[in-house]
């Protein structure tokens, strides 16, 4: 395989619509659109101005068979997605005209692109950093609209600008040390509190960008929000209320739900991936046992717990051991039925439960209107997430790669301290520093490793 082949792909989803659209990209992209291309009008492929859409014949390569009309543009190299020369053709959608055009294509000599692979391209070629790539991803499989917007940012280069600074920043560090160490007699060595003040400014800011990991992670996946009690509490009810939908079945037979239930609801910009899960109880049952099994698997990797109790009756020996199983996750108590009366007041309910964590009264199944307190509750759970807001120009990192690459840049500008404090002469800190400068380089990707690059990739759709 050529390194820099030209590969195609249909870069819409298969179905029944309105158009596709097929991408070419590479070297060779116009004359191999060429075989099967005719503009309208008279000019050739080569003749088109680039990135401007011309009504053109798609014909059959061996007899030229017309297989359809479609609008296609050459977007010449470098000013392309990949950075190659581009040719996009917008066919009509369904499940033959695309492939029936993709298959003169590969006739001709293109090769089936593979996941990711025109991204990849438009990195290796310098269009994107590893960010930006990372951030198409993340914008295509954006499920909020505050997920939307940090992909958006990152994508038009906000976060790389961020970690870029800091670079810089331990760049000129570096620079100086250098220098140092290269003309004694003409530069002045920094003394010791200068050195650390340097080194505690790049850790700062560091942590400024990990800080805002947890923000980024839960804008890009979601706040993962288990919904857990014992049988009958209303839990399949609270569900219904959050995702204003009839998604999980509701009975008064308690055990109702065995499989978790999956769905999610937007709230304040949010994405809250809500799981419900079966009523945690002693059981005989082989099937409830499972579902027992798997709401405590739930509850182990949530993000969140909602914990609900039946507020017109005593807290039981039941609802203690659910709530001790949760008891240090992130939790609001939601006391429900309120409708049926209170059995106590909402701080008796704390202080049952022996907890200073929030307790929500709520009305998930109202006898007539919409269910009550859930507005409340939205509010709150954004809050726990979300502080303060997210002020217009804010963004986040928001993968484990971003955050383990800053993580290694810590923990080796930290060593540098401990390292100054233990008599180690500042050229010596240089190396260290060179080591600094690469780990931040990997989160943008100037200085990742392949198997690396392999990784982020892998997660793309073909045909981007
Ligand atoms: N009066 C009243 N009834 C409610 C309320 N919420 C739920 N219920 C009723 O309580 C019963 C159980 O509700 P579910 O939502 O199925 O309870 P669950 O916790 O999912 O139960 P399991 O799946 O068996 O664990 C149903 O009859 C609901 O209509 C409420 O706010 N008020
Ligand atoms: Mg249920």
């Amino acid at each position: 395989m050529k390194e820099f082949d030209t590969i195609g792909a249909i870069a819409t989803p298969v179905g029944v619509g309105g158009i596709a659209i097929i991408r070419i990209s590479g070297e060779d992209a116009e004359s191999m659109a060429a075989r099967i291309a005719f503009p309208k009008g008279g000019k050739d492929i080569y003749g088109l101005e680039s990135h401007k859409l011309t009504l053109s014949d798609i014909r059959r390569i061996s007899d030229g068979e017309l297989l359809d009309e479609a609008l296609v543009a050459v977007m010449r190299a470098p000013h392309s997605y990949t950075g190659e020369t581009v040719v996009e053709i917008n066919c009509h959608g369904g499940y033959f005209a695309a492939e029936s055009i993709m298959e003169e294509l590969f006739k001709a000599g293109v090769r089936q692109a593979e996941a990711g692979e025109f991204t990849r391209r438009s990195f290796v070629n310098g269009k994107t950093d590893l960010i930006g790539a990372e951030s198409v991803i993340d914008l295509i499989h954006a499920n909020s609209s505050l997920g939307q917007s940090n992909a958006a940012k990152a994508l038009s280069g906000k976060l790389s600008q961020k970690v870029e600074k800091i670079r810089e920043k331990a760049m000129d560090f570096a620079s100086h040390l250098s220098a140092v160490a290269d003309f004694p007699d003409e530069i002045d060595e920094m003394e010791n509190v200068e050195l650390e003040k340097r080194i505690d400014g790049l850790v700062c800011d560091i942590d400024g960008m990990l800080d805002g990991f947890a923000k980024g992670r839960i804008m890009r996946d979601g706040i993962l929000t288990a919904i857990a009690g014992r049988p009958n509490v209303g839990k399949s009810s609270l569900l219904n209320a959050l995702s204003r939908t009839d998604r999980a079945i509701v009975t008064d037979i308690p055990g109702t739900t065995r499989d978790t239930v999956e769905e999610y609801v937007n709230i304040n910009g949010v994405a809250l991936r809500l799981v419900d899960t079966a009523g945690i109880r002693e059981s005989d049952n082989s099937v409830e046992k499972i579902g027992i099994e798997k709401a405590k698997e739930a509850i182990e990797n949530a993000d969140l717990c909602l914990f609900v109790l039946d507020s017109s009756c005593e807290i039981s020996e039941e609802d203690l051991e659910i709530f001790d199983y949760i008891r240090g996750k992130n939790t609001i108590v939601i006391l429900n039925k309120t409708d049926m009366g209170m059995y106590a007041d909402s701080d008796k309910f704390a202080e049952l439960l022996k907890t200073d964590t929030d307790c929500f009264v709520c009305t998930a199944t109202p006898k007539d209107g919409a269910p009550l307190g859930i507005d409340v509750l939205e509010d709150r759970i954004t809050r726990m997430f979300m502080g303060g807001g997210i002020s217009k120009d804010e963004v986040f990192i928001s993968n484990d790669r971003q955050k383990n690459a800053l993580i290694k840049a810590k923990d080796i500008a930290q060593g540098m301290k401990t390292a100054l404090y233990s008599g180690m002469p500042a050229d010596m800190l240089y190396v260290d520093l060179e080591e600094v400068i690469s780990a931040l380089g990997e989160v943008t990707g100037v200085t990742v490793q392949e198997e690396i690059i392999d990784r982020v990739f892998e997660r793309f759709c073909v045909g981007k």
